[in-house]
């Protein structure tokens, strides 16, 4: 049976985005994972590879469900493209950064509750842009497009990299901070979040839609704010910590 765009659930989706986002930044604690998590011996856990693996695969599964659906053609209709441009961050991040990341122990009720989180966003953005957008061909010549797209690969270069360095900074095993060096650490101690930040900057305006705002909105709220408490961790913990560092935005925050 075909489905057609219900406005109703993408306001509802899009406006919960936003108010989940408003509120991390109203309450202002760090999400109690990494950096941030309580003691490891009171709570349940799993390992960070298990717990990114299974928190980001519903991101990366609902949208290429979609995606596969969709006739295919080489260069197929504008939201077609978007679909597989989100499809490609969330299989990067599934299938690849899940089993590259060294972390610390994943509490599982924060697993259960980001998986939770996975869903409605994989859910609401490709349920958008599958039923309810409509570009006019001319949108790949729009410089909302080309401008978007060029920043959505540019944040995800930066958050890629700025990752990788990361998860080199231990030896298998080590569970200890160290202080990052290079690309864009030079200048901020959140240079995967700016990164992420971008991208989902890009993606809202390539695709100049409500839901993809909304998770930009959420995304900034979310990974600024936990960009400003790895900031403030590691001034607490190196006393040599660079001075010249920001958190988030270069020279200015
Ligand atoms: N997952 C997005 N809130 C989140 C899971 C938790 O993808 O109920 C949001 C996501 C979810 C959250 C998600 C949504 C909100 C939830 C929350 C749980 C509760 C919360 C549901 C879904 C909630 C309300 C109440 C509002 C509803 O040991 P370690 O882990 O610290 O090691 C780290 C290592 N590392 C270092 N190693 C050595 N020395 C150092 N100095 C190190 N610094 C870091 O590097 C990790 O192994 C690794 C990366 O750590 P970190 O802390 O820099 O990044 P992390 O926060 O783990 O994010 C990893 C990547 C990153 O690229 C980021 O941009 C992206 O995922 N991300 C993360 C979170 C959300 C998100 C993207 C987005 O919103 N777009």
């Amino acid at each position: 049976m075909p489905v057609h765009c219900q406005q109703s659930p993408v306001l509802v989706g899009s406006a919960t985005l936003a108010t989940l986002g408003a509120l991390t930044l109203y309450f202002g604690e760090p999400s109690s994972y990494g950096k941030h998590t309580g003691s490891l011996a009171t709570a349940a856990h799993l390992s960070a590879r298990a717990a990114w693996f299974l928190q980001e695969l519903p991101s990366f599964v609902v949208p290429a469900g979609m995606l596969v659906r969709q006739p295919r053609t080489l260069l197929g209709p504008p939201e077609t493209v978007l679909l597989g441009l989100f499809c490609v961050h969330y299989f990067h991040r599934t299938f690849v950064y899940a089993f590259l990341n060294r972390g610390r122990p994943f509490p599982i009720r924060l697993l259960f509750k980001g998986s939770v989180f996975c869903m409605g966003n994989g859910l609401l953005q490709s349920y958008y842009l599958t039923y309810c957008a409509d570009y006019p061909a001319e949108w790949y010549t729009d410089l909302r497009f080309i401008l978007g797209v060029f920043l959505f690969i540019l944040g995800m270069g930066i958050n890629i990299h700025s990752d990788y360095i990361l998860c080199q900074l231990r030896k298998p095993g080590e569970i200890i901070y160290k202080i990052p060096q290079g690309g864009l650490f030079t200048y901020v101690s959140g240079a995967n979040f700016l990164g992420e930040i971008i991208e989902w900057i890009g993606f809202a305006l390539a695709t100049w839609s409500l839901p993809a705002l909304a998770f930009a909105f959420f995304s900034l709220c979310f990974l600024g704010l936990r960009a400003f408490h790895h900031h403030r961790f590691y001034h607490k913990i190196f006393k040599d910590y660079p001075k010249f560092r920001k958190a988030l935005i270069p020279f200015i925050f």
